[in-house]
């Protein structure tokens, strides 16, 4: 006999799920300014940042659990800035000694996301206390926060902090097809993102407000924030990884330079390696997002693909006015 069953509705992806809220997360998510999201319901503003109330719980216990150490690496980013590369990139610059056999590299087999989480989003999401004994020194992490909402010990240690971020055409644009793929229907039209983009309210945003954060602290405190820009990294990759390195305390030997270590690490976590690796095709990550999702052009300046002059003109402008204060160009 035939069964005319419909196959089981596909489960919700995890980071669309935010149900087992503490009341203490609703409590404070119910006090919170709240705007229409790009991928779930809502986005809350929460100490000057636009978070999902499914990110709630992982932000509130990184801030309150966190203790940095003064050897500790942190990857900030705002989101679509490059993340994803420079996930690769710092995990191969600190372990280039363990890893010497690029045959045989972890980043053929893992997604970046998996080899460098994010603390807000991954560790502290799922558990209040996370167990970061497996994490050998220097701890590599990664947070989208802002400079400001990062737990005290981070601030107050001699942890590192690399940061990166993007001009802010490319980085909405980016996030405007990166959303649109986590969305389980429809999609967003450009309009109403951008309008949603230049009032601030994106993932993690005011944009503006968070390259700012981490700017001002990179000119404060350059021993402790090294401030990147995705488009330099894309011009002049090799000056910009040794500026890591020796920001980082482990710069090339003349021996590594010799053997062309700083190009083979940019080779490996290239666009166009790591897009096409298997892993990054068909895999996901334990939070559902398709590994492929974070892959898309790798460009500068696609925004021109999608922007109309008035529209870029408009960010231009914004972003003129935010940055008037300071030397901060795209
Ligand atoms: P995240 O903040 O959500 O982790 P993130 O990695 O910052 O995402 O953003 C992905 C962007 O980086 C994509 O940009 P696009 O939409 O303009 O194409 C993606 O293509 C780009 N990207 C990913 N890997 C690399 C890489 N190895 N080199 C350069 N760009 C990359």
């Amino acid at each position: 006999m035939h069964s005319h069953q419909s196959p089981p509705p596909s489960p919700i992806p995890k980071y669309l799920q935010a149900n087992d809220l503490t009341q203490e997360c609703r409590d404070i998510i119910s006090s919170l300014p709240k705007e229409e999201g790009w991928v779930s319901n809502h986005l809350h503003l929460y100490h000057g940042c636009w978070i999902t109330p499914r990110y709630m719980p992982g932000v509130l216990a990184f801030q309150k659990h966190f203790q940095a150490r003064d050897t500790d690496i942190i990857l900030a980013t705002t989101p679509k800035a490059g993340t994803t590369w420079l996930k690769a990139i710092l995990f191969s610059l600190l372990n280039r000694v363990s890893y010497p056999d690029l045959q045989k590299h972890p980043l053929l087999t893992s997604n970046p996301h998996v080899l460098v989480p994010f603390l807000e989003i991954d560790l502290y999401i799922e558990n209040q206390v996370p167990d970061l004994t497996s994490f050998v020194s220097p701890r590599l992490f990664s947070t989208h926060l802002s400079y400001n909402s990062l737990p005290t010990s981070a601030k107050v240690s001699n942890c590192k902090i690399v940061y990166l971020c993007r001009n802010p055409k490319d980085t909405f644009v980016s996030l405007w097809h990166f959303t649109n793929k986590l969305r389980l229907k429809g999609t967003n039209s450009l309009e109403e993102a951008f309008d949603k983009f230049c009032r601030g309210v994106s993932l993690y945003g005011p944009y503006w407000d968070h390259v700012l954060s981490f700017w001002k602290e990179s000119i404060e405190n350059p021993q402790k924030v090294l401030f990147l820009k995705y488009e330099k990294m894309k011009e002049q990759p090799t000056y910009e990884l040794r500026k890591v390195a020796e920001f980082l305390g482990c710069p090339f030997t003349p021996g590594e330079e010799a053997k062309g270590v700083v190009n083979d690490i940019l080779r490996l976590c290239s666009f166009d390696n790591l897009s096409t690796l298997e892993v990054n095709k068909s895999g996901k990550l334990s939070s559902g997002e398709a590994n492929e999702a974070f892959f898309r052009r790798g460009e500068v300046g696609d925004y021109t693909n999608y922007l109309t002059p008035e529209m870029a003109e408009k960010l231009d402008r914004i972003t003129e006015e935010k940055f008037r204060e300071t030397q901060l160009k795209f």
